[in-house]
């Protein structure tokens, strides 16, 4: 569907960046803002499946798929058809002047599929940052209440509410200007770093701890988590720390958010990483990245009581829910609906902890294997020691990139190689991604 194939192979046919990219990266640094940073300057030209192809003709291996993004591959075809169709219909209205069908047909989709059986209901925004804002407002709302609470090493995005959530403070918040109030960070289960034997209950009950000292209940409206960290490195909670946690905000009437905007919709191996732990049920669910094959588009979604309780006209926004991007995330949430897109995520997980595992076993630079489905991660340590190692991370990110695989770091300290390919990868693109990838360590 893609107007040239993309052939589904690595290819390097100049130094990377090439001279094209380079090009175009002089033109950047005099048109675009330093703040905006730049990971890996080659400019792309288009991309499909697992590929993506840069202006020189390099074809990369894409590991990262935007950050999660675009999950079921990308220029997946259904998508594309249903873009081309809805854009030469109607691009927009305002959802909350003049409605149209695909709005609410997404929201009845995630109604559906979102962890719990109670009565559910959505609303739609752009990003992810925008998703958070608004679960929170909505839970403020609900509850009468300020207070919120956040987790270490924890990402929820790059406005003042939600990059005073985030852990680090540097780059997302220092010299912003005053920090939104009402945050409280509290410890998170952290299997790797955590003390040897500590039980999610026990960690729960950490963070418990500490919110009842250091917070109170008296003026909390909610609790946000994501129930495997993203940027912080893929950390998945010990089991049983999900649910004591959401036990207990049940139990005292505060609002759990589970922020899935980077291990949801199928990325797992499940619709949402919350659903993996048995007993855990976030009242309000953040959605967006993976949901619509890279159009930009957010949700909120939970408990029917809690989203109607903000006044009609409380929530909006001029583009949230676009009539182009909610086409595209129906194409998207369908295709997991027919099955075999979930399927290929828990493939892939079989595919990647065989593989990291064992170069976990011969490379004692790696401390740590983690995460679920295509949401797989290595911390990298200082052999012998638990010694975050980013020095490793930034050699083998560079001799990836060099060699035509598009990898990405994440972790509070920049020492964790992160894997999120689109589900569309083949497993022998992705275990050439990894010989690439060991190469580098065999070099370290
Ligand atoms: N919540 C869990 O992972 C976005 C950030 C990329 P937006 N993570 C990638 C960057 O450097 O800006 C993210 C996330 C979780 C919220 C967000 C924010 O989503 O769509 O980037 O606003």
């Amino acid at each position: 569907m893609s107007e040239l194939p993309v052939a589904q192979e690595r290819k390097v046919v100049t130094s990377i960046p090439g001279p094209k990219s380079q090009a175009l990266h002089a033109r950047r640094l005099a048109a675009v803002s330093a703040g905006a940073g730049a990971a890996l300057p080659v400019y792309i030209e288009k991309a499909h499946g697992a590929i993506v192809v840069d202006a020189d003709g390099n074809h990369l291996i894409d590991l990262g798929a935007g950050i999660g993004v675009t999950t079921i591959g990308h220029t997946n075809d259904a998508v594309v058809k249903a873009v081309q169709e809805q854009v030469a219909n109607l691009t927009h209205t305002l959802f909350t002047l003049t409605p149209y069908e695909q709005y609410v047909e997404v929201c009845e989709l995630l109604n559906k599929h979102t962890p719990g059986n109670h009565s559910k209901k959505s609303v739609l925004f752009n990003s992810g940052a925008e998703a958070v804002e608004n679960a929170v407002k909505i839970a403020r709302k609900a509850t009468r209440k300020n207070g919120i609470v956040v987790f270490d090493h924890a990402y929820h995005g790059r406005t003042n509410l939600t990059y005073s959530m985030n852990f680090k403070a540097a780059p997302y918040g220092n010299g912003f200007g005053p920090m939104a109030g009402s945050v409280q960070h509290v410890p998170m289960s952290y299997p790797f770093r955590d003390p040897a034997a500590m039980t999610g209950a026990e960690a729960a009950q950490r963070a418990i701890t500490y919110i009842e000292k250091r917070v109170g209940l008296e003026d909390l409206a909610a609790v946000v988590i994501e129930p495997i960290q993203g940027e912080g490195g893929f950390i998945v909670p010990a089991p049983g720390f999900l649910k004591a946690l959401s036990d207990w905000t049940h139990a005292n009437g505060v609002v759990l958010i589970a922020d899935e905007v980077q291990s949801g919709i199928a990325r797992t191996g499940r619709w949402f990483a919350s659903d993996w732990e048995e007993g855990f049920e976030p009242d309000l669910l953040t959605i967006a990245k993976g949901i619509a094959g890279g159009m930009p588009i957010s949700a909120v979604t939970g408990r029917a009581e809690i989203m109607d309780a903000t006044h009609p006209g409380g929530l909006g926004g001029t583009f949230g829910g676009n009539p182009v991007a909610a086409a595209a995330a129906v194409a998207v949430l369908k295709q997991i609906e027919a099955g075999g897109v979930i399927e290929r995520a828990q493939q892939i997980e079989q595919l990647l902890s065989a593989r990291l595992n064992e170069l976990k076993a011969k490379y004692p630079v790696i401390g740590d294997v983690r995460g679920r489905g295509a949401m797989m991660a290595l911390e990298f340590v200082e052999p012998g020691t638990s010694n975050p190692n980013q020095a490793a991370v930034d050699k083998l990110v560079k001799h990836c990139h060099s060699n035509g695989v598009l990898i990405l770091n994440a972790g509070t300290y920049y020492n964790v190689i992160r894997f999120l390919p689109p589900l569309a990868i083949s497993d022998d693109l992705l275990n050439e991604a990894i010989d690439v990838l060991e190469a580098g360590i065999k070099e370290l």
